[in-house]
């Protein structure tokens, strides 16, 4: 039905009126995103079923990616990419007088997930699929995503996000394949046989229903599973109030816990964490089984992967199945749990740190709760046996202890491989916050520089840029990413890099527009567009930003001709409803936007734009359109960022510490093509080990510092009395706990040469070629051979 114009546009048209019994020309652009959809999805339930059997039938190894987030976001494009019949399909609609770009828009935007670890696993799927590797994704299908962002006065207000309101075209529900999850209840113990049984008594349980996605890799015919696992009632327990028991067990999974690199310590979160991993592994195991292999060989044929600690229960949980429900003795069990298990650790922020307190763990999951303590006995003998009266060592390293369960603990103790997610971050994971484990199981510790699928963020979201490269190099660079090097050749050639230029401003323009649409601030296209896209976060360092278009607004009123060259400074960012001083930040970029857009001195210099509800649909619109991109994280906090990334591959400079993949883009591009600021992680380490920064200092010696920071609480901003006392004593009252002040002269230097760079279109065109050149090496394509050939030892399905 793809295969030509005219063919599908007769498919489509008959779809249309089956499905919802309608003629084309009454029909609405819903209806007509629907068809499409279920076209689709007809269209690859061959290959789905194809591949599944193929995985059945054959002996591979299967791995199962297990993530509480998966922010996906539309799919329709993507799909038809990857199935390749994009073209065919925006002829034929266009035919029938739609554009492929409106009904796109029909798409709810699916927001499972709270920034880039959640984007991650998403990138993680395409590449599974297009590289025809054998993994799936096991996730939650949050009734409601992550909040809907609006700004009202200037401050950020949540909404609840609707993205299931119309239903989700793409999901298939597998009634048949629910399973049920006790929660609560009583361990009794009996001998049986000479052998210890176990029985859970009392539990109240919740049907997990699963819903599978399919995952379409790139012009292949591997289609794999994302199943999200919704939780239902299972049974309405006599004598009890339904409305309740249904209310509660539907909360499982109702809403995504919005809380991005802070972990919230409730309840309702560690009920969605044992949901998703007792569903998934009771699925995993059910599929193993059918393989007729002995059990003894389980991690033979299967590796899951627990993204971050959220799904570290699964240690206690394969444990209890081997065990409690197939028989195995401790020894086998443990050793089939560790070679199946590997484990990715994304922050060393302190405030990440997931621990349950053990009067919350214990009464809702008893009998993992007794697994847990075992395997924390057993590990904490052995290193008392290896470090003989080192008890500080045993405390500091035990998965319970203080009343606590420790999730990183219990992770790394029950995984074969434990991965940072950028060498930096992996360097400090070793030689600092996990260093007693690198001891421990110097083995185990490895690195995993993350990366994007350049497919959606480079085919897709830029296709001028993308028809740019392959009328140069070529298609091939789409299936091998590393190829977009070929591109170097271009680096002297003017003609090509007038090219580049010209992609570059049509997608400032496009962007333009959506700015004035949304905001109704008009952006001067020939300024350099500066972004900073990403959560709000006090380590992120907006405040940098933000400070710092204070202080040019300060140099324009004092002199006209201050700015080296305009700027167009672009924001987008969520702040957890919770963090109070992160919503203050995204106040004072809309209060700042307010002054420096409304100021005829200074409007036609300097514009601030903060764009409300950034999401990955938004996210698809910017990157093609930014100049400069802002990764200015105080050096050591960002594990990796991705945004960098994206950013790179679609020719923005970046300005930025060297912090996370950063270290790993200037290695690249060479230290001549990225601006570098700031402190180094290894300065800002120390700096918090040994003290010896006193911001207040850089307060009293630096005017320009002194101007703004006082302007934060004079009057300066005058409706908003008192409202940035809280930012203001961040930086003088708690001594500047990231640095903002130390690194400002560091960062206002850097955005100068920014400018002057940006004075020379030639220098700059060749410095932004060379960052789309070498960005083939954080594609996730990339990344996802190293995890397949290292540490899930899987491979392609389709080789014999
Ligand atoms: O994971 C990304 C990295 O690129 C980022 O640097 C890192 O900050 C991010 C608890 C997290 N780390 N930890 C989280 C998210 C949700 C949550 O509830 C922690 N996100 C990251 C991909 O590696």
């Amino acid at each position: 039905m793809f295969s030509n114009v005219p063919k599908f546009k007769t498919a489509f048209l008959k779809k249309l009126e089956m499905m919802f019994g309608t003629s084309f020309e009454e029909s609405t652009s819903r209806e007509q995103f629907q068809t499409l959809g279920h076209m689709i999805r007809e269209h690859v339930s061959s290959d789905w079923i194809k591949t599944n059997e193929i995985y059945r039938a054959g002996a591979k190894k299967q791995v199962y990616y297990l993530s509480i987030e998966f922010l996906l976001g539309r799919l329709l494009r993507h799909n038809l990419i990857n199935l390749g019949v994009e073209e065919v399909v925006c002829k034929g609609l266009r035919e029938l007088g739609i554009e492929l770009d409106q009904l796109e828009e029909i798409e709810a935007d699916a927001g499972l997930g709270n920034g880039g670890l959640g984007r991650l696993a998403a990138c993680f799927l395409d590449s599974l699929a297009s590289l025809d590797l054998p993994g799936h994704g096991c996730g939650i299908r949050y009734k409601h995503g992550l909040f809907e962002q609006k700004i009202v006065d200037g401050y950020q207000v949540e909404l609840p996000e609707q993205w299931l309101r119309h239903g989700h075209v793409w999901e298939v529900r597998k009634t048949d394949d629910a399973v049920e999850i006790p929660f609560w209840g009583e361990i009794e113990s009996r001998l049986e046989n000479g052998r210890l049984v176990f029985r859970h008594l009392n539990a109240e349980t919740i049907m997990a229903v699963p819903y599978d996605l399919p995952v379409i890799g790139y012009q292949t015919q591997t289609v794999n599973t994302l199943r999200l696992w919704n939780a239902e009632p299972a049974r309405f327990p006599a004598n009890a109030d339904i409305f309740k028991y249904k209310k509660d067990t539907e909360s499982v999974s109702e809403f995504l816990y919005p809380d991005d690199t802070h972990d919230e310590g409730k309840i309702l979160r560690l009920k969605q964490q044992y949901f998703l991993v007792a569903a998934s592994l009771k699925a995993i195991v059910k599929s193993f089984k059918k393989k007729n292999k002995s059990l003894l060989e389980f991690h033979d044929y299967v590796s899951i992967h627990i993204n971050d600690t959220h799904p570290a229960i699964a240690v206690p949980e394969l444990m209890r199945i081997l065990m409690d429900e197939e028989g195995l003795g401790w020894e086998d069990a443990w050793q089939i749990t560790v070679q199946t298990l590997s484990y990715t650790n994304h922050t060393t922020l302190a405030e990440a740190l997931e621990r349950w307190p053990i009067r919350i763990f214990q009464p809702l999951l008893p009998r993992i709760y007794m697994i847990a303590e075992e395997i924390n006995e057993r590990f904490c003998q052995e290193v008392w046996e290896r470090f003989p009266g080192d008890w500080a060592r045993v405390e500091s390293m035990a998965i319970i202890a203080h009343g606590e369960v420790r999730m990183a603990p219990l992770a790394i103790v029950g995984s074969h491989s434990i991965n940072g997610v950028a060498k930096l971050h992996t360097d400090i994971l070793k030689n600092r916050e996990m260093n007693l484990f690198y001891q421990f199981y110097p083995q185990r510790f490895n690195n995993k520089t993350n990366g994007i699928t350049h497919r959606r963020w480079l085919l897709k979201a830029n296709p001028g840029l993308s028809g740019l490269i392959t009328d140069a190099i070529g298609p091939d660079w789409v299936g091998a990413p590393q190829k977009l090097e070929e591109l170097t050749r271009f680096k002297d050639d003017a003609a090509f890099l007038e090219k580049l230029h010209g992609i570059k401003q049509e997608n400032k323009e496009r962007l333009a527009r959506r700015i004035l649409d949304k905001t109704g601030i008009e952006v001067d296209t020939e300024s350099i567009f500066d972004v900073q896209v990403k959560r709000l976060h006090a380590y992120k360092r907006q405040l940098l930003n933000v400070l710092h278009i204070m202080h040019l607004y300060n140099a324009l009123k004092k002199d006209p001709d201050a700015l080296l060259y305009p700027r167009t400074f672009i924001f987008g960012a969520k702040a957890s409803p919770g963090y109070y001083f992160a919503k203050k930040v995204i106040k004072l970029i809309n209060s700042v936007a307010g002054k420096v857009n409304n100021d005829p001195e200074t409007k036609d210099k300097l514009k601030v734009v903060f764009l409300e509800n950034y999401r990955v649909s938004l996210a698809e619109e910017i990157f093609p359109a930014a100049d400069i991109s802002e990764q200015i994280s105080t050096a050591s906090k960002e594990a990796s960022g991705t945004g960098n990334m994206k950013f790179m591959m679609n020719g923005s400079l970046t300005l930025g510490t060297l912090d996370g993949a950063n270290v790993e883009i200037t290695e690249m591009v060479g230290r001549e093509n990225i601006f570098l600021f700031g402190l180094s992680a290894e300065e800002v380490l120390d700096y918090q080990h040994n003290g010896g920064y006193h911001s207040l200092e850089y307060y009293h010696h630096d005017e320009r510092i002194r101007e703004i920071v006082d302007q934060l609480v004079n009057g300066f901003f005058p409706d908003t009395e008192n409202h940035f006392n809280e930012i203001y004593d961040s930086l003088l009252g708690h001594n500047d706990q990231y640095f903002v002040l130390r690194d400002f002269a560091s960062y206002a230097e850097a955005h100068q040469e920014v400018s002057r760079k940006y004075l020379n279109r030639g220098e700059w065109l060749r410095m932004s070629l060379i960052n789309i050149a070498k960005s083939g090496y954080f594609s996730s394509d990339r990344t996802i051979r190293e995890y397949a050939d290292e540490i899930w030892k899987v491979q392609s399905a389709l080789k014999v």
